[in-house]
């Protein structure tokens, strides 16, 4: 089956970053690091500085002497974190099949949530959309058919870019004569054990298969495969194994005062909580509700519960919340399970019970999914899918807003 795979890559990510924070900062060469006269190395820099020749992991010392006048700053990890966390969440509302690659970066498989490359396209450039409307940040969009063409489509036409590549053949023209380190997984020394043969490009590969296959065995049969642009790794949704939480929130397109309204997105939101901490096995012992205002001022309560993945536990506790907090403009809102842990935490004597809210939570979530749906006049049923977040609650959720 044709599948349909977004690589997302922010630009010049942790740059970007502090010139959000301190827009003085735009439009120089800025460099981050260490300072000039310290030991270290670049982590990044924006594109001004690139333009010096300054690049990750270059010694500072040979940074300054290429970009004197450049801006030199120490990473701030807690910062980009944070924005990593905003991220994620924009990207989740798309797609549960969701990898996360680094702080900047992740796979998105949407082949079960968008019909094809036309509806992924749009999503694409939504993304981008919304980076730059809710974070005040650039990214680049690749769109294709495999891992190895999507995150080959994204760095193509960095910074603020977008590609794509739907088919095997454009993928093998676009980098056939490209060095071998194109393809995923050669590095440094491969690339030297290949150049002894003289397979230099990927042409050199496709030329010589048999050869690559020999010299680097089980391995080499993968490169040959990519060489050609088969590549069947999967997109494995993880989240990092000291998750702290699960949340979901969104941003809404216009402030929001309608409680009515915001329990409902609660409920859909808990149900989307739901789903994510079931793939991944775990259980929350507390509920989080974050609130933005229109002031930008936030607020976040907390409840702890027993044990439950539950959306209906999760739903009511932060509805619980919700209705205690000041009244007022939402721009944005959030909840989210969090003290996870991977176990039930079985309380013996509640078990029969529990068996027994199970079956009343599944046949409320359906009851309660239609309700809204009629409300609103939109389709919840891919809310009922049990694994899969099917549809986009983003667009769901704005859709509800607009009926307001
Ligand atoms: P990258 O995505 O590789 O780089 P980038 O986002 O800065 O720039 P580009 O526009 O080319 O994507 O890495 C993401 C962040 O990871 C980067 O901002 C800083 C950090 N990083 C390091 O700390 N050391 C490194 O050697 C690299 C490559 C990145
Ligand atoms: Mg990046």
């Amino acid at each position: 089956m044709q599948r349909i795979i977004l690589h997302v890559d922010m630009d010049a990510f942790f740059a970007s970053v502090e010139v959000m924070d301190n827009p003085s900062l735009s439009g120089k060469p800025l460099i981050i690091g260490a300072l000039p006269g310290e030991r270290g190395v670049v982590s990044t820099c924006s594109y001004e500085a690139r333009k010096y020749g300054v690049h990750s992991a270059m010694n500072i010392k040979k940074a300054y002497q290429l970009c004197p006048s450049g801006i030199y700053m120490h990473p701030n990890y807690e910062k980009y974190k944070e924005i990593s966390n905003k991220l994620h969440s924009i990207w989740c509302t798309y797609t549960d099949c969701l990898e996360s690659i680094a702080l900047d970066e992740a796979f998105l498989d949407i082949t079960n949530n968008f019909k094809d490359f036309n509806e992924a396209r749009k999503i694409a450039f939504e993304i981008k959309k919304r980076i730059k409307q809710e974070l005040n940040l650039s990214c680049s969009v690749g769109l294709a058919y495999s891992k190895s063409a999507a995150k080959i489509a994204s760095e193509e036409k960095k910074p603020d870019g977008y590609f794509e590549i739907t088919s095997e053949k454009d993928f093998v023209n676009l980098i056939i004569d490209r060095d071998v380190r194109t393809l995923y997984s050669v590095g440094k020394m491969t690339a030297e054990k290949l150049k002894k043969y003289g397979i230099k490009t990927v042409r050199d590969v496709r030329k010589n298969s048999e050869k690559v296959i020999d010299i680097l065995g089980k391995s080499g049969r993968f490169i040959v495969n990519l060489s050609s642009g088969i590549d069947e790794r999967k997109v494995i949704p993880h989240e990092p194994k000291d998750a702290k939480s699960i949340s979901r929130e969104i941003t809404f397109q216009q402030d929001v005062d309608n409680v009515t309204f915001l329990k409902d997105v609660l409920f859909l939101l808990s149900i989307c909580v739901e789903k994510r901490a079931k793939r991944l096995g775990l259980y929350g012992n507390g509920v989080i509700l974050k609130v933005t205002y229109a002031d930008m001022k936030s607020i976040t309560r907390s409840k702890n519960i027993p044990s439950s993945n539950d959306y209906l536990k999760i739903y009511v506790e932060a509805k619980k919340m919700l209705l205690k907090i000041k009244r007022g403009p939402v721009r944005l809102l959030g909840v989210g399970l969090y003290n996870l842990s991977e176990k039930y935490m079985e309380q013996l004597s509640f078990f029969d019970t529990l068996a027994d809210n199970k079956v009343k939570s599944e046949g409320a979530k359906k009851r309660l999914l239609l309700a809204v749906a009629k409300k609103y006049g939109v389709n919840l049923l891919p809310y009922l899918d049990k694994t899969h977040l099917k549809g986009n609650l983003y667009e769901t959720i704005e859709k509800m807003r607009s009926k307001l």
